[in-house]
C-alpha cells in the first residue's frame, strides 16, 4: 500500500505521466499545464490562416474520410493512393498563395479519418511514400513555410476508420471492427505525432479532430494533451483533443484544449475563451469539381465578423489531384490579400470589440485605437451598437 503511494508521489514529482495502457481503469492523467501564454498570443495575433484538406480522395472529388464506404466503396477508396501522383505540387507556390491572401499560418491534414498519411511515416505503409508521387508533402511544405515566414501546423484525426486497431470502420464509424485494440492504436497515434513534431516542427498548432466516437474519452484526451505538450511546450492545441467522459465515471471537472473550434459558422463574440472559425472557401473540405465558390464579399465579411468577435479565421482550400490549388480559388484568395493590404491594420494583432459585431458595423481594437469596419451604410446616420457594460 505504502509503496504504491510512494510511486505515485515520485511520478508526480518527476512530472511523468502514468503509462497509457489501461488508462480508463487507472484513472485520469495529471491535470494539464495552462496554455503557453506567448504561443497563444502569437497565434491570436495572426488572425487569418489557411486550412488544407488533401489526399488521394481528390482523385474522386468526393468528401475526404466521409465518402469512404459511401460514395466510394471501401476497397476502391483504400486503393486510390496507388494512382495519386500530384506532379504539379509545388510547396513554395502553395505557401506563396497563402501569403498573397494575407494569411499568416497554414494547417494541413497530416492524416484525416481515412488514415492516409501525407508524410513519410515509419509506422505505416499507407502513406505518401507508397504513392507514385513518392515525395514527402509535409517535409516540403514545412520547409517552404519556414523559408517564407508562415507558421506551419497540422490537422490530425484521432479516429482512423481504416486502421485495424481503431475500433470502428466506415461508413462514418458505424461499423465495429473485430480484433481492434485501442491501447495499441493510441501508441500508434502518439508515435506518429512524435514523428510530425520532431521532423517538421516546431508547429504552431496541433489541430485535432475525430474525438467524438466512443473509443475516445476525456481521460485519453487529457493524456494526449499532456503528451503533445511534453513534445513541444509552446504548441497550441485545439479543443477537439478532449472526449466524452469515460462511461460510468463522473463528469469531467475540466476540459482540455486551448481554444474553441466553431465549424462552418462564425463564432459568437467571446474575448474570454480563444476561438477559431474553420470554414470552406467552397462547400466541400476536399476538392470537388465545380464546387460552389464563396464570393469576395462573403469571404471578407466572414473574416471581419470573425475577427470582430475576437476569433481567428481558418479558411479551407482542397487542392486538386494534380497538386495545384484551383486557379479560381487562388484568384479569390489574392483578392482577399489585396483587401488586407489596405485594411489589415484593423485585422492583424487586434482584439474583437469593444462593440459586439452587428450586421453592418464590426469593431476591433489595438491599444487605444478602435477600428470600425462598416459593411453597409443603409441609413442616413450610422448607429453604433451599445457598448457592453
Ligand atoms: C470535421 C471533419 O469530420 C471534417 O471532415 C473536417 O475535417 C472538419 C474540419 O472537421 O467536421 C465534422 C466533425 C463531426 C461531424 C461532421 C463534421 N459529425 O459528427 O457529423
Amino acid at each position: 500500500m505504502r509503496r504504491v503511494a510512494m510511486l505515485v508521489i515520485f511520478m508526480a514529482v518527476l512530472g511523468a505521466q502514468p503509462p497509457c495502457q489501461g488508462l480508463a481503469e487507472s484513472g485520469p492523467a495529471a491535470k494539464p499545464p495552462a496554455p503557453n501564454a506567448d504561443a497563444m498570443r502569437r497565434w491570436q495575433d495572426m488572425r487569418f490562416g489557411m486550412f488544407i484538406h488533401w489526399g488521394p480522395i481528390s482523385l474522386k472529388g468526393t468528401e475526404i474520410g466521409w465518402s469512404r464506404g459511401k460514395e466510394v466503396p471501401k476497397d476502391e477508396y483504400d486503393g486510390l493512393y496507388k494512382k495519386f501522383n500530384p506532379t504539379q505540387f509545388n510547396a513554395d507556390e502553395w505557401v506563396a498563395v497563402a501569403k498573397s491572401a494575407g494569411m499568416k499560418y497554414l494547417v494541413i491534414t497530416s492524416k484525416h479519418h481515412d488514415g492516409f498519411c501525407l508524410w513519410d511515416s515509419k509506422l505505416t505503409d499507407y502513406d505518401i511514400m507508397a504513392t507514385p508521387f513518392h515525395r514527402d508533402v509535409l517535409k516540403e511544405l514545412s520547409a517552404a513555410c519556414k523559408r517564407q515566414g508562415i507558421s506551419f501546423s497540422t490537422y490530425h484525426s484521432i479516429l482512423d476508420w481504416r486502421h485495424p486497431d481503431y475500433p470502428t470502420d466506415s461508413p462514418g464509424g458505424s461499423v465495429p471492427k473485430t480484433g481492434a485494440d485501442m491501447d495499441r492504436y493510441v501508441t500508434y497515434l502518439k508515435g506518429q505525432l512524435r514523428e510530425i513534431i520532431e521532423n517538421y516542427g516546431p508547429l504552431g498548432i496541433m489541430w485535432f479532430d475525430g474525438q467524438w466516437e466512443e473509443p475516445w474519452n476525456h481521460d485519453r484526451g487529457v493524456d494526449l494533451y499532456n503528451y503533445v505538450r511534453s513534445l513541444q511546450d509552446d504548441i497550441v492545441i485545439n479543443n477537439r483533443v478532449d472526449g466524452k467522459p469515460v462511461p460510468g465515471s463522473p463528469a469531467a471537472k475540466y476540459r482540455v484544449g486551448d481554444y474553441g473550434t466553431p465549424e462552418q459558422t462564425i463564432g459568437g463574440f467571446n474575448r474570454q475563451e480563444p476561438w477559431e472559425t474553420c470554414m470552406t472557401i467552397c462547400q466541400q473540405w476536399a476538392w470537388k469539381p465545380d464546387d460552389k465558390l464563396k464570393s469576395l464579399p462573403e469571404c471578407i465579411e466572414t473574416l471581419v465578423q470573425t475577427v470582430g468577435g475576437d476569433g481567428n479565421l481558418l479558411l479551407n482550400v482542397g487542392p486538386m489531384p494534380d497538386g495545384r490549388i484551383e486557379p479560381r480559388q487562388v484568384e479569390r484568395l489574392k483578392e482577399m490579400g489585396a483587401w488586407l493590404a489596405k485594411y489589415g491594420e484593423g485585422i492583424y494583432a487586434t482584439r474583437g470589440g469593444p462593440f459586439k459585431p452587428a450586421k453592418y458595423v464590426v469593431s476591433t481594437r489595438k491599444g487605444n485605437t478602435v477600428y470600425l469596419h462598416i459593411l453597409a451604410w443603409p441609413e442616413e446616420t450610422l448607429k453604433l451598437p451599445s457598448l457592453p457594460a
